[in-house]
């Protein structure tokens, strides 16, 4: 193992504990039920930066092994948030290497003392590489920075007079060449430039490499035999849905399962008994997008009882999901829902706000979905990695479908195509599959965005993980944001539905509006010539900064975004009659990059600030997006869209 202060934590990690990465089991939403109770952990944790040469006189001094506070300094950090900007310290804002978190927490006597009770502690996200010990003891280990882990810790809280637990753990925000996203950590060996041991951390994505926390992080209960895992696909037979369960579960080999659907009124509409089987539901409500439907996002429950025998008596689980009735087909030219043709009219978005950075906070959520409402927006693609899992429900319930990325952002190194990077990559999928599988927003699986795919080895990587990923779930589409040219992109042979990233007149003939036109017909013609797949403008886009104005339109004032985006349409509005299905701004609201000549305070391509507040292209988009839903929507006009711009 290289002595390098912060590029081995993986081996470090694995040498220390022998512990294997698994696959993930069941990763059902902690939902509280009359089986389950839920705890949150947010709020203040101890918190230290290991600023040692090696970042690693944390694992040298065991500081898992007594309250934090007893190994040195302690700072108080919020739970969820990024750690980087909520400090004065300008090098905690850009540390690289392990930092550890902290957390006392008072348990009730019946999670401790019911030997029927399970409790698991989850995660919903430690960026980038997390090693978590409960009172000392290591309990569990994961890689990737966006989804979630778990791990059951009942014997550790159920064993001796107990009253409080202590979670401790590490995080490492390092990426290397096989992470996702991956990157590099540069050393700076010259001496007569920088100090010894200098290095600093390199990425190939545009957008801050935030770490810490962020999500929330809780510990719930299930009895010891439980529902572990639940999938549901759903399908159509003229009016009757199809409603087609799967359900696995853990504890006990001797139990029976009950299911019921309930409409949104909590009445039953279908029921039945076993690990698997097909609910059907007469004149069902399907689940259709905002602006397609007078009624969308139609929603019903699917309660399960587990019931076992002990020898105490029975003993059941319940767990209720939401189901969402829509089927999802793709053609040559068309995206259809529910048989009809959906073109996307929605943004990309990041997660990042002022202060928290990635950090999950509701207000930011509801805020944020209360502008896609207002601008007429019915999609969103997660770029570039999977978001919170609260965020997923926000869809399901809003109507607002989602195009659900993993963290393949950057892959521009050849060693990123190793087997290495392609086996962790397939593991990304199952997860990010396994975690949102049951939401009916999510319409496709994207696998990665940009990467260099026209380097020999990206043929068959991206044919195995696009395979790998319609193996996981035959139901969903796949695809990945190109940006290349056509005749180069050796991965989009075997996407259902080309996405492309395009920056004419900004990156390229920058200043001139002119010519987007012809650019942007020629990129979707050859691109259909070549390969008779639908096609969405994945990303478009120009940096602008608030209250900047020039007219004629120069670059960076809001005249400019706006022609730019006038253009595109133009453009767009020609196309979407024949093969086109969608367009997303790039982006819903300035972000925070790494610092470089070309960012102002980070990327400012918004159509909201980062603050949330409109430049005047989100008036244009508003227009453009409400005439496109009065254009494509399902059902009766008058019921459905009433745009005003001072209503809504
Ligand atoms: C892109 C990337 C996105 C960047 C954007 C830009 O092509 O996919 O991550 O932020 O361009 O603004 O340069």
């Amino acid at each position: 193992m290289a002595q390098t202060p912060v590029g081995c934590w993986a081996a470090l990690g694995a040498l220390l504990w022998g512990c294997a990465l698994a696959l993930p089991r069941g990763m059902l939403y902690p939902r509280e039920s009359p089986s389950r109770e839920r705890k949150e952990l947010a709020g203040l944790w101890s918190f230290r930066a290991d600023f040692s040469a090696t970042r690693r006189r944390g694992f040298e001094e065991q500081w898992y092994q007594r309250p934090l506070r007893e190994s040195g300094p302690t700072l108080d950090m919020p739970v969820p948030s990024s750690f980087n900007d909520v400090g004065q310290d300008g090098q905690l804002r850009n540390f690289v290497g392990w930092v550890w978190y902290e957390r006392e927490v008072v348990l009730p006597d019946r999670w401790t003392q019911d030997l029927h009770t399970r409790v698991v502690l989850r995660v919903g996200s430690a960026h980038y590489y997390a090693i978590v010990w409960v009172n000392g003891v290591h309990v569990a280990e994961h890689e990737g920075g966006h989804l979630p882990f778990e791990a059951d810790i009942s014997k550790l809280v159920q064993t001796g007079p107990l009253t409080s637990c202590r979670v401790t753990i590490a995080i490492n925000n390092t990426l290397t060449p096989h992470t996702l996203p991956p990157g590099t950590i540069l050393y700076k060996t010259d001496t007569s430039k920088y100090p010894k041991g200098y290095f600093v951390q390199d990425t190939k994505f545009d957008f801050f490499n935030y770490a810490g926390l962020h999500r929330t992080v809780l510990l719930y209960t299930t009895p010891t035999a439980y529902i572990d895992d639940i999938t549901v696909t759903t399908g159509l037979d003229k009016d009757t849905g199809l409603v087609n369960y799967q359900i696995v579960t853990q504890g006990s080999e001797h139990f029976e399962l009950q299911v019921w659907l309930l409409d949104a009124e909590g009445s039953v509409v279908a029921r039945g008994t076993g690990g698997e089987g097909q609910l059907q539901v007469p004149n069902a409500h399907l689940w259709w997008p905002y602006l397609m439907h007078e009624d969308p996002a139609y929603l019903y429950s699917l309660e399960v009882k587990m019931t076992t025998q002990t020898a105490t008596g029975p003993m059941a689980d319940f767990y209720t999901l939401p189901v969402g009735i829509r089927t999802v087909a793709v053609t040559e030219t068309q995206f259809l829902i529910n048989g009809k043709p959906f073109y996307f009219h929605g943004v990309n978005k990041h997660e990042d706000s002022d202060i928290r950075g990635k950090g999950f906070d509701w207000a930011l959520l509801l805020k944020d979905f209360n502008l896609l409402r207002w601008l007429g927006a019915n999609s969103f693609r997660t770029s570039h990695y999977p978001y919170a899992e609260e965020v997923m429900h926000l869809c399901d319930r809003y109507g607002i479908v989602v195009i659900d990325e993993c963290p393949g952002v950057g892959i521009v190194l050849a060693e990123s195509f190793s087997n290495r990077s392609l086996q962790h990559h397939l593991q990304v999928m199952e997860e990010l599959v396994q975690r949102d599988k049951n939401h009916p927003a999510v319409v496709m699986w994207s696998v990665a965005n940009e990467p260099s795919s026209s380097l020999q080895p990206a043929a068959y990587y991206f044919k195995t993980v696009i395979a790998h990923t319609k193996a996981l779930d035959p139901s969903r589409p796949v695809t990945f944001a190109t940006n290349s040219n056509y005749a180069t992109d050796l991965g989009v042979p075997y996407v259902d539905v080309i996405c492309v990233n395009s920056y004419f007149s900004w990156y390229h003939d920058s200043g001139h509006l002119e010519v987007i036109e012809l650019q942007l017909r020629t990129q979707f013609e050859s691109w259909h010539h070549a390969y008779r797949k639908p096609i969405i403008q994945s990303e478009y886009g120009a940096d602008t900064i608030p209250g900047l104005h020039e007219d004629p339109p120069l670059m960076f004032s809001e005249e400019y975004q706006k022609g730019l985006l006038a253009r595109y349409h133009a453009v767009l509005d020609e196309k979407r009659k024949e093969y086109v299905v969608g367009e997303l701004i790039w982006n819903f609201a300035d972000f925070m990059t790494n610092q470089t000549p070309q960012r102002v305070l980070g990327n400012k391509k918004g159509i909201f600030t980062r603050q949330r507040q409109p430049k005047s292209a989100a008036f244009l988009l508003r227009d453009r997006y409400w005439r496109l839903a009065n254009e494509t929507q399902e059902g009766p006009r008058s019921l459905c869209l009433q745009y005003s711009p001072f209503t809504v």
